[in-house]
């Protein structure tokens, strides 16, 4: 039996609460990643929730609380269609590893990520449809499964800005490429908020509280924070670091992917870059070495602001130990830092450093 149904080859880093992602193969050449190879975060045993008595309750700073069924949610609202890519903060963490070592977290290769087609209610037809008050500035999520990472273990949530709640695109979402949510995607109703990490992305949504503050969930006030390299993590706060929010910058190789040698000469490239937020990737470029000379790769045009880009390209791979090298421009001209040893961070979050790959080709 494979595990929740995911491909034979995923690279499980932990099977209990599970978390694994695809391997690099697996994501090459298709906008759209298949339910059974999209990664899975998880910080804590899958509850299995009843769909039929299930409710969303959406409180706080609103004139019209609401107690939701999911026939609820779909005969009330506007159904909507999102494509978007969901990317961990841990995705690349091995990179930072490879630095300094970070205990306690998995080494998440570069496949902590993938796009699905997500269908859904807007938050906003809902907040609306609560009456949300002037004075909501947060939107909360809280979710029924508990991890034990800290003592005493920690109901999973987070928050989001209400302006980015307001917008069009963050969905609260049954169903992922057509298909009913499966369980270990955060059925039956998960948030889905495009182009923020995937931890605002909370599944097994219960509750939605609009409030004056961020949410107080450790998810929220504690992880999921860039500290400074000299913090210590388990003491940090609401005050500490940067509390990470929309995603940085990022693009990766997956093809080749460096598990065996290759024939020599030309080859074709190819890789994901995706902006985050509302940007878009621009310009991507592939070194043969080490980045002193740069060819222009072809980029995907940005279909959709929330979705990545794929790219390829040919270049003629010479015999011997040969490191590609790649690196993404955004629409506003920002690129990718080229070093993850300026990125490094406690928790290790948010390596958006040049990909590198390094393969062997012989004749
Ligand atoms: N929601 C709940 N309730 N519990 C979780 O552990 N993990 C988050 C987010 N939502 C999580 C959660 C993190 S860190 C990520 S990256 C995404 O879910 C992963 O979503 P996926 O498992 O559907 O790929
Ligand atoms: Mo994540």
């Amino acid at each position: 039996m494979t595990l929740w149904g995911k491909r034979d080859d995923m690279v499980v880093h932990e099977r209990e609460p599970f978390n694994a992602e695809p391997p690099r193969r697996a994501l090459a050449g298709s906008p759209i990643t298949t339910l059974d190879s999209f990664y899975s975060r998880n910080h804590g045993p899958v509850p299995q929730v009843d769909a039929a008595t299930w409710r969303l309750e959406v409180d706080g700073l609103v004139r019209r609380p609401l107690s939701l069924s999911l026939d609820d949610l779909r005969d009330r609202f506007e159904h909507h269609e999102v494509t978007a890519t969901l990317q961990c903060a841990g995705n690349r963490r091995a990179g930072l590893m490879e630095v300094r070592d970070i205990p306690g977290e998995d080494p998440w290769g570069p496949c902590a990520t993938s796009t699905a087609r997500w269908t859904g209610v807007r938050l906003a037809d809902v907040l609306a449809e609560a009456a949300l008050l002037p004075d909501a500035a947060h939107i909360a999520f809280a979710a029924p499964d508990v991890s034990q990472i800290a003592d005493p273990p920690q109901p999973y949530g987070g928050s989001i800005p209400a302006g980015k709640a307001l917008s069009g695109e963050v969905l609260l979402a049954w169903a992922m490429n057509g298909r009913p949510l499966p369980r270990i995607h955060g059925a039956p109703l998960r948030a889905v908020v495009p182009g923020w990490i995937g931890a605002r992305s909370v599944k097994w949504l219960q509750r939605v509280t609009a409030q004056r503050e961020p949410s107080e969930n450790y998810f929220q006030a504690v992880a999921y924070r860039l500290l400074p390299p000299e913090a210590d993590p388990d003491k940090a706060g609401p005050s500490d670091g940067i509390s990470l929010g929309p995603v940085a910058l990022n693009c990766e190789i997956l093809r080749p992917d460096g598990t065996g040698p290759l024939p020599p000469g030309p080859t074709e490239i190819t890789g994901y870059a995706f902006a985050g937020d509302d940007r878009t990737v621009a310009r991507l470029d592939v070194s043969l070495d080490d980045g002193s000379t740069w060819a222009q790769a072809d980029l995907d045009e940005p279909r959709d602001t929330w979705a990545w880009q794929l790219w390829r390209i040919t270049l003629d791979l010479p015999p011997g130990e040969t490191t590609i090298t790649a690196r993404a421009w955004d629409c506003t001209a920002a690129v990718q830092p080229g070093c993850p040893g300026d990125l490094w961070n406690p928790k290790g979050y948010a390596n958006n450093s040049w990909a590198r790959l390094r393969l062997t080709c012989r004749p």
